[in-house]
């Protein structure tokens, strides 16, 4: 069976992102949303709160049933060796995207052997990207077409409460 697993801090899961896991079903038999902690940011939402937002935006797609949702507990390749994938899928909206994902791509297959592919992101979704969501959310502005509704509840929850 091949399985693959779509990686990311979801923070907050965009349209964009379900759009690669969309994709990404349609090639793999078995797909695996790992949600993971990347070190060089800093999260809006707890790992818990993302985890409920991501698998609630799932269950609201029909097509997507069957993708399990998980967390990443320490390294990537250790959970894609753990639930037996033979590929992590990513998404590129452009240049800056694939210079930081090439090393990772790179990395990941020096420790373990697995194999990262590319998607290009849907030229609807490639301006959209997380931090962008916050950003508007934080000023007030409108967020609804960028992400799904579970997740537009809870940024604004989010900042509201740091407020
Ligand atoms: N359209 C298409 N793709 C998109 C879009 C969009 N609009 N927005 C984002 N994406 C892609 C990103 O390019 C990325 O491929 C993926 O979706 C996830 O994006 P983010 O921003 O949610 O997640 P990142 O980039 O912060 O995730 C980084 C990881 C958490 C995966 C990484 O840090 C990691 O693997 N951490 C675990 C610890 C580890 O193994 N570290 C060593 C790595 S070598």
């Amino acid at each position: 069976m091949s399985i693959a697993v779509c990686p990311g801090s979801f923070d907050p899961i965009t349209y964009g992102h379900l759009d690669i896991v969309r994709r990404a079903a349609r090639l793999f038999e078995v797909v695996v949303v790992g949600v993971a902690h990347n070190a060089s940011k800093s999260a809006l939402l707890k790992p818990e709160e993302r985890i409920e937002v991501v698998r609630g935006a799932l269950a609201e797609d029909p097509d997507l049933g069957s993708v399990r949702v998980e967390p990443v507990p320490g390294l990537l390749v250790d959970f894609c060796r753990q639930v037996g994938a033979v590929a992590v899928v990513k998404g590129l909206r452009g240049g800056a995207d694939f210079d930081g994902e090439h090393p990772m791509a790179l990395m990941n297959r020096h420790l373990s052997g697995v194999e990262t592919v590319f998607l290009p992101a849907e030229q609807r979704y490639a301006h959209v990207a997380s931090s962008l969501v916050k950003d508007i959310a934080r000023h007030g502005g409108p967020i609804d077409d960028l992400v799904p509704p579970a997740a537009a509840e809870a940024v604004r929850a989010a900042i509201a409460h740091r407020a």
